[in-house]
């Protein structure tokens, strides 16, 4: 079997872009590969954070790895941070890192523009990441649009590794869901959906209540027109809502615009406010069973478990090549 990496960063509550774009790919994915899911804490203090929310964030997706239908039988889901090799490739991988090209990164341009005090570690992002793809010889990355450039730069770097100190690294490849990769935000609809955009209408979590997720949806920014058109880059509001719709349903963007032809964005919000709802529904039901049992505990000490036996072997292989420590 084939094995699938990938992370997400315990940032705050998991938004519907994340669920769409990445979180949802992984339940089908876990039954044809060899899985491991994240919780990458690690890139999370690449921006401040405060540690009682952090200690909150990182609990609750764990919860909704679970809640959306991970089976831990299937899948190792495990703390970045409760698995020290990630730190110590991450460093290796930086040194064979030019600040150049991690200076070029989209994300790194984005996060560090207009503020003032700008960590090394939001600069030092990407080696980390691939440190956390290549420890698990990973053959697939399943992730959102707007990760393609660092699942590049880990192409990257892994084969200048393995040019340089021998084959180690299997060279991944990157997954994007064909619909629903960049799930836009609803204030700013040119604007991915963020879940630490400090403007909370902007997006929708999991974990939302029906009133909260109306109310969103409904002061979702769109055009003036009043027709309910997939049109991205002229109604890129309206379209942006269209894509949740269809993802959720299942009916296609035709039928959506044959549906609602002649009636307004109310209409079309309002019934879209309700699939919403009613596709969270159970992953919520669930959420709360888990949050505060044992058995979430016994999960993440098992996947810290097997995360830590098979990336101490990858470790040791790349200390080996470069010669660091001493022959084992
Ligand atoms: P932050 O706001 O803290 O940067 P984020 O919401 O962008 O967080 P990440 O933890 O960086 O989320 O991403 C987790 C996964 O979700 C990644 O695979 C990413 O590509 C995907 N993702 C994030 N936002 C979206 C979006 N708006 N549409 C589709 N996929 C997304
Ligand atoms: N950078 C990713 C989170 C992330 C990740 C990873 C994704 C960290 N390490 C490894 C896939 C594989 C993000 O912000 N979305």
């Amino acid at each position: 079997m084939k094995n699938i990496f990938s992370g997400i960063q315990p940032t705050g509550s998991v938004t519907l872009g994340n669920y769409i774009g990445a979180m949802r790919q992984f339940v089908d994915l876990q039954h044809d590969y060899h899985c491991y899911f994240c919780i990458v804490d690690q890139h999370a203090i690449t921006m401040p954070q405060d540690r009682l929310e952090l200690r909150k964030n990182i609990r609750s997706l764990a919860a909704l790895y679970l809640a959306i239908g991970i089976d831990p039988n299937k899948a190792t889901i495990f703390i970045q941070s409760e698995v020290p090799a990630h730190a110590q490739a991450g460093w290796i991988m930086q040194c064979i890192s030019y600040i150049g090209e991690l200076e070029r990164m989209t994300q790194f341009k984005d996060k560090s523009s207009g503020r003032e005090a700008v960590s090394s570690g939001l600069l030092t992002y990407p080696p980390l990441m691939a440190a956390d793809i290549l420890l698990y010889k990973t053959d697939v990355v399943p992730v959102g649009d707007d990760q393609k450039q660092h699942i590049e730069l880990t192409r990257d770097l892994a084969e200048r590794f393995n040019k340089k100190h021998g084959e180690i690294f299997t060279i991944p490849e990157i997954r994007t869901p064909e619909v629903g990769a960049r799930i836009m935000s609803l204030q700013e609809p040119t604007k991915k959906m963020s879940k630490s955009d400090p403007n909370l209408k902007s997006f929708i979590t999991l974990l939302d209540d029906p009133k909260q997720i109306e109310k969103k949806i409904k002061s979702a920014v769109t055009d003036s027109e009043g027709i309910v058109k997939y049109n991205v880059e002229n109604k890129p509001g309206i379209s942006n809502l269209i894509s949740i719709y269809s993802i959720f349903t299942g009916e296609s963007i035709d039928n959506l615009e044959k549906k609602y032809e002649g009636k307004g964005y109310g209409d079309f919000k309002s019934d879209l406010a309700k699939v919403v709802v009613d596709t969270i529904k159970p992953i919520q039901d669930r959420y709360y069973e888990l949050i505060d049992s044992k058995e979430l505990d016994d999960i993440l000490d098992r996947g810290a478990e097997v995360a830590n036996r098979d990336a101490n072997k990858m470790i040791q292989k790349m200390m080996n090549a470069m010669g660091l420590g001493r022959k084992r």
